[in-house]
């Protein structure tokens, strides 16, 4: 182990977020580590200043920059301003901190959207910038791959441990339910949830349900992120992937089971399908032991408990 975290101070950026949420989690859970968290209202994390005064006064030894301005398709493709703007800003601001106080490590967190487009499958972590971007998703994408190459020249330059982990699609507890800035899990299990209690007899997925996913239940991610934290110190990029892949129409069939909706799913090719294919090759993480343990039917069924203990509430 490069770095323990037993008895160090973690400071979780976006720890109400569904990563930042399942990080504190299992940080609690291990019960050795002292957690420093701050909500919105608390810090705003596109504040430099505010962010700088922060780090001075708790000094954490570690930082997990979980805290982004995320969304699904349709939320990436109708504000490219804010998403570009507002994630260069924080993630600058967090990582310029950690650096003028020297945190000692910090991890980042990107995203599996950096890769190309067309990039071969599954995608290696080398293929990053060696062609153009999914259009939908390309504001994003372009902070993601500032914030990761400003980790890895402070990591080259300056031999600090700051790295970054490129997670694909996330699902789970805490996940953003709306109906139209959510991604598709969290979109569809509302959607189907609403028809099924109002007896609809057919609903919707958009697009033409033919791209593919590779879908990761967050616990299983915020996992790989702490053994990261721990053990991995390079420069170079790092996959986290379930290594499977499945067509959003035969996600939404299991969606569809898990909420327990019967009527008919229809397509609603007016909307975007996105980037047709994207499945990572974590192959590296896997070198070091780490895989996903939770099945997507399983993962399925949290996140309806989730939804509902959300509506509930
Ligand atoms: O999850 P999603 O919005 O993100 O969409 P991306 C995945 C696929 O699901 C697309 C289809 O082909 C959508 O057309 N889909 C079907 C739906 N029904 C729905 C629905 O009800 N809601 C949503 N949202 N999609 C994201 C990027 O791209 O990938 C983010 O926008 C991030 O920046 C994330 O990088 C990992 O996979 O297309």
């Amino acid at each position: 182990m490069v770095f323990d975290l037993a008895g160090k101070s973690v400071f979780i950026a976006g720890h109400n977020g569904m990563v930042g949420g399942a990080v504190l989690r299992l940080l609690k859970q291990r019960g050795d580590v002292r957690l420093i968290t701050a909500s919105r209202r608390q810090l705003d994390l596109r504040d430099e200043h505010a962010v700088g005064a922060f780090f001075t006064n708790h000094r954490p030894d570690a930082c997990v920059l979980a805290a982004a301005r995320v969304g699904g398709i349709i939320a990436n493709s109708a504000n490219k301003v804010g998403f570009l703007y507002d994630n260069l800003r924080l993630q600058n601001a967090v990582i310029g901190a950690a650096r003028a106080s020297d945190t000692e490590r910090l991890l980042f967190l990107g995203s599996s959207c950096i890769y190309p487009k067309l990039a071969d499958q599954p995608i290696r972590e080398d293929s990053l910038l060696t062609g153009p971007l999914e259009p939908t998703n390309d504001a994003y994408a372009i902070a993601k791959i500032a914030g990761l190459k400003l980790c890895e020249f402070l990591n080259r330059e300056e031999g600090r441990a700051y790295i970054s982990a490129q997670p694909c699609n996330l699902y789970g507890p805490g996940d953003n339910y709306h109906p139209t800035t959510s991604h598709v899990i969290p979109g569809l299990i509302r959607r189907f949830h609403e028809a099924k209690h109002s007896r609809a007899s057919e609903t919707f997925i958009w697009g033409t349900g033919t791209p593919l996913r590779e879908f990761l239940y967050v616990d299983d991610l915020a996992k790989a992120l702490v053994f990261l934290l721990e053990n991995y110190k390079d420069p170079g990029l790092i996959n986290v992937g379930s290594g499977e892949e499945i067509s959003i129409g035969d996600l939404a069939g299991l969606v569809a089971e898990a909420v327990g909706y019967e009527g008919v799913l229809k397509l609603d090719p007016s909307k975007p399908d996105g980037t047709p294919r994207k499945l990572m090759d974590s192959s590296k993480i896997r070198s070091y032991g780490w895989r996903s343990r939770t099945s997507l039917q399983e993962g399925l069924r949290h996140a309806y408990a989730d939804y509902l203990s959300v509506i509930e509430a």
